[in-house]
Order: C-alpha cells, then structure tokens, then sequence
C-alpha cells in the first residue's frame, strides 16, 4: 500500500519489513522499522522512543528554584543544558537578572558541552559508520603518516605511532575480545575508506577517547562535577576569588588558567584533529549524499550565546534563531517560543492521552498522561511485539511540530539559519567544506552534510569559549567580580501567578522549557527537547518526522547489514533519554536485527 504524507513523501509498506532494535551507539532506547522494496530501497520509515521517564511529572509542586537540578538528570550526555534551559524559563518567570559574569560562565559551560558531545559523537559514535576497523590492520603505518601528514600539523603522526597502534589493534583483534569494537558490519561494501585512512581514524578514536575527559573539565572548574554539574538560578554558583589561591571562592587565577589553557587544547584538536577528519572521511563519501530527509525543507532554530547578559533578543544571540520553510532560505521566519500557534506538541501517534488528539497543545498548557497501549498487530504477547504499527500510537516521544510544519533541529539547521543570514563565521566553514570536496550546495542537507556542521560547530565552539574567557577576565579586571544575583531568591517577593520560558541550543537542537508557578511552587512544566522533534512520531496530519524522512529513499547494500540506517540515524545524534523524559513494557525486547 502507498501513502503520500503532506510533506512530500510516498510511503510504500509492500515490501520486506527489517526491524532495528535496540539501535546501539545512542543515548536511550529507540527502534527503527523500515519496508525495503525488491531492489532493497527504503520506501517506508517507522521510528520510536522505546522507553519514558516522566520528568515533567515529578517536577509538579516543587520549588522552581530546585527544577534545574532535576532536568539536568533527563540526561546523562547532554547534563547542563537542561539545567541552564531550566534556570533561564524560571529566571523568565520571576524577571531575574543575572550578572555580566555569570552569562560568561554559562556560556563557557554551554559551549564546553557542545564540543564535548561533538567530539564524542563523532569519534565514538559514528565514526565506526565510516571506518572498517579491521581494515586498518592491513594499512601501511608509512603511508598513514604521509597521509596524516597531508591533511594537518597534529603532532601525533610518525610511521612508528601508527605502527604501535596497529599492533595493539592487532592483538586486541586476535585476542577476540574486541570490546567496544564488537558487532561492527566490518568487511561490509557499504565501507569505503583505504585502510590508511581507516588506521588514522582509529587512532584518532583513541585520541578522542583521552581527550573527551579534558573537555569536562571546563564544567567541573565552573560547576563542580560533570556530569551534571551544579547551577544556581540568578547566576552561577562558583564565587570568583579576587585574592587568589587560598582565599574565599572557588574560582581563582589558577583554576582560570586552567581553563584557558583546556581552550587552547579544544581549538587545536578541532583545528587539526576533528574538521581536517570530516574532510578527509567525507572526500570517499562524496557520492554517498542521502539522509537529507526533511532537512533540506523544514529548519528550526531558537538561538543561543547572549553576547550580554540577560537580552535573549535573536540580535544578541551568538547561535542564530529562525525557522526556514521548503528550503527557502531567502526567507527566515521569526520564531515565537511565547505564541500558541507556533509549537505545538501532539500525541495522536504517541503512547499519552490528551483531551482532544486531533489537537496539539502549546507547552504551557501541555499536559504529560502516559497512555501505553499495543497496536492490533501483536500477538497479544506485550513482551514480544513483531512491528510497529505506525497507523497507531507507536512511541514514546510526542510530536512537537512549528506552526504544523514538521522540523529538523541541530548543528545542520543552526548552520543552515546563519547560512541564510548570510553571516560568514557560518557561510565561510560551509562554502569551504563543500568546496573542498566538490560538492553543490544541496549536498549540506544529507547525512554527510549533518556530520560536517557538528564539526564546524564545534571548531567555532571553541574559539567562542576563548571570547567569554577574554571577556570574564577583562570584567573581573575592571572590578566586577559578582557571579549570582540574590536579589529574589525569597519566594515571598515572587508574585503568586508567573510564567516563563527558558531556552538554549543543545548539542543536538534547539530546547526549550516552559514553566507555570502558583503560590511559589511548579504547576506546569514542559521540556520540548531537540530529539523529540527529530525522532518524533507521525503527526495527526501524516507529516512524518526527521528521522523518518531522513531513511525514505536509501538503498541498502545488505538489509541482513543495517549499516546505512545506522549512519543516518546516527548523524542526528540521537538522545531517546531526552526526548522521552521507566523502560517500557516491550523492554525485553532486544533482538539485534531481524528480517521478515
Ligand atoms: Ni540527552 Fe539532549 C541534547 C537535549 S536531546 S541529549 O543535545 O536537550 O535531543
Ligand atoms: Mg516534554
């Protein structure tokens, strides 16, 4: 049977069904579904969140000042974005100001989370889409290093490093004990790098494995711990300590050298290591341009990186805001986080009850009821579902949509809005990936493209991180050493009815949050976070998500081999923890792949 949905696509559930669960190298659960036709061709996409946590509930009646500290735990891997999107719907809410220092430190700390969970996804999450592991055993460590040496003046280069590392490779793959490096599709045709370019990535897989925990280190100076590290409605909780090592205040002139001198390690690692990687994974990729999904048609971004503290007007924001519709980009769209007509979430495919599922709801009035229930196409054994069924409620995660229009968000839909704001820190990294590489313009909106704009983001990130530095030095200089504002923190100044929404540009997409406060306590809260607009549901008009349409149309080389599900899926980075705020019931479930 072939369905058209209102966004542009044909949907064909005639041919074989192939069934990805639990798809690994994620945050969370989530299960793939897809019909392939008889040249092996996806034709139809089925996406769901397999677990829910219900953090929105737990938050009821609480103290809003506690709030970050919970949504900082929806997730492990993207920890203080909750937090900081948490203290800013709340600072919203009451019309706190936040000190000229504290904005710096939040921005260091957002930024030191974006490259952290670049360098990560990257390395360690998809680059193994990429790179045949066991192909880099039969490299030439010689020519590795000329290779190497071609593209970047990283250090780490010799004949011998790359010799060294093949042979621990070598014994690590004869021992059996292949360890995070089990289960690859390895010797799949989907591969294409030489094995010279495999060995480089894979030592650059360990190099990223040892310096990811540098990174964090931004976030335990300014916050304590990582992950989840500590933050303050009003300001920062670290006190700034103007008389140097042993006085009151946990940030003095050592540990700011420190993080200067981490910034200095993050740009050179993007510079030399991360970006010159993509280009040269990309460059045997180049025909590989699918994954565009809706991408190319529908971006969202809300913006993020005040330049001054407490004006969260898109002039002032660092990281763009804007929504762009069927591709235009002469034309960039205002978005409103405060307007009901703009987001919307629905639950018409998901496993939640609302009054009326025709309808979506605006985060303030959003309402979080699970409702699980199995689609008619099961056994009736609720431990063992054969598929989805996509004409039910088949997920956990809702589908939020902008004005009706399904979205993509992320480092591709950031970059695609400062792209069309004609901004050259944004336009000039783009125009020289794609020139490098020989590839049009259209070649940013597939899965390639979605890895290159992490990469550049996280290349800009860091020299970012390095203004806010200059900048929190030059205040603290001229005097100003404040980091928290106080001023309100007694809820008997806070007036009995408020509400506020807070929001920021997670590594993986815009987030927002939307609080409601009556008589000093949490009435309502919503958290719309980037993966439940990426990985949601059909909407209530047949509107498939990102996910979805990113699969639509890829061929397969082996269906038995998922590898090009993976990759696409995978260069959204996904986070089911986040977009699904308690495993489910079909948690038992964890076949790897099956065929039918
Ligand atoms: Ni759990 Fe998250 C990010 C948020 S989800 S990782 O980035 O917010 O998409
Ligand atoms: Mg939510």
């Amino acid at each position: 049977m072939s369905v058209q949905t209102p966004n542009g696509f044909t949907l064909d559930t005639s041919g074989k069904r192939i069934v990805v669960d639990p798809v690994t190298r994620i945050e969370g659960h989530m299960r793939v579904e897809v019909n392939v036709d008889s040249q092996n061709v996806i034709r139809n996409a089925v996406s769901t969140g397999t677990m829910w946590r219900g953090i929105e509930v737990i938050l009821k009646n609480r103290d809003p000042r506690d709030a970050w500290a919970f949504t900082e735990r929806i997730c492990g891997v993207c920890t203080g974005t909750h937090a900081l999107t948490s203290v800013r719907a709340v600072e919203d809410a009451l019309g706190i100001k936040i000190p000229e220092n504290a904005n710096s430190i939040r921005n260091m700390m957002q930024l030191a989370l974006q490259v952290h969970d670049h360098v990560v996804h990257f390395y360690h999450l998809h680059a193994l889409d990429w790179v045949d592991v066991i192909s880099a055993l039969s490299a030439d460590p010689k020519a590795t290093s000329a290779l190497a040496q071609s593209i970047s003046p990283w250090p780490l280069s010799s004949p011998g490093y790359f010799k060294d590392l093949q042979s621990r490779l070598k014994k690590f793959v004869e021992s059996g004990q292949l360890g995070p490096f089990k289960n690859g599709y390895w010797g799949s045709a989907a591969y294409k790098l030489p094995p010279e370019a495999n060995l480089m990535a894979v030592a650059h897989y360990m190099e990223a494995l040892d310096f990811q925990k540098e990174i964090v280190k931004v976030h335990t100076i300014f916050g304590g711990k990582n992950p989840h590290p500590n933050w303050l409605v009003g300001g920062v909780p670290c006190p700034i300590n103007v008389d140097g090592v042993g006085g009151v205040g946990a940030l003095n002139m050592e540990r700011l050298n420190y993080v200067a001198e981490i910034i200095a390690r993050i740009i050179q690692f993007n510079d030399e290591v991360y970006v010159p990687d993509i280009a040269a994974i990309g460059s045997f990729y180049k025909d590989w341009l699918y994954g565009g999904g809706i991408s190319s048609q529908n971006v969202l971004a809300y913006g993020d990186i005040p330049e001054r503290a407490n004006d969260y007007s898109p002039e002032n924001l660092a990281l763009p805001r804007g929504a762009i519709i069927n591709g235009k980009l002469t034309e960039i769209h205002d978005v409103d986080l405060r307007d009901p007509q703009q987001i919307q979430e629905f639950v018409t495919h998901s496993w939640y009850k609302y009054p009326d599922e025709t309808q979506g709801l605006h985060p303030w009035d959003g309402v979080t009821e699970p409702h699980y229930e199995l689609g008619p196409n099961t056994k009736g054994d609720k431990l063992a579902i054969d598929s989805l069924d996509e004409g039910g409620k088949y997920s956990w995660i809702k589908s939020p949509r902008w004005k009706g229009h399904a979205m993509e968000l992320g480092p591709l839909s950031r970059w695609t809005v400062g792209y069309a704001q004609g901004k050259a820190e944004f336009k000039e990294p783009v125009d020289k990936f794609l020139r490098d590489l020989g590839l049009p313009f259209e070649a940013l909106f597939s899965t390639i493209g979605r890895t290159a704009a992490r990469a550049l983001e996280s290349q800009w990130a860091g020299y970012k991180m390095r203004h806010f530095y200059e900048k929190l030095i030059a205040t603290i200089k001229a005097g100003d050493s404040s980091t928290a504002n106080v001023e309100k923190w007694d809820p008997k100044t806070w007036p009995d009815e408020v509400k506020g929404v807070g929001f920021s540009e997670a590594p993986r997409g815009a987030l927002g949050h939307w609080v409601k406060i009556k008589a000093g306590k949490i009435d309502n809260y919503q958290a719309v976070v980037p993966t439940t607009w990426n990985g949601s549901p059909r909407d209530p008009k047949g509107n498939i998500g990102a996910f979805e349409a990113s699969l639509m149309n890829t061929p397969m080389v082996n269906p038995e081999q998922p590898l090009e599900i993976l990759r696409t899926i995978h260069s959204f980075d996904p986070c089911l923890a986040c977009s699904t705020h308690v495993m489910s019931e079909d948690g038992q479930e964890m076949a790897n792949i099956r065929v039918r």
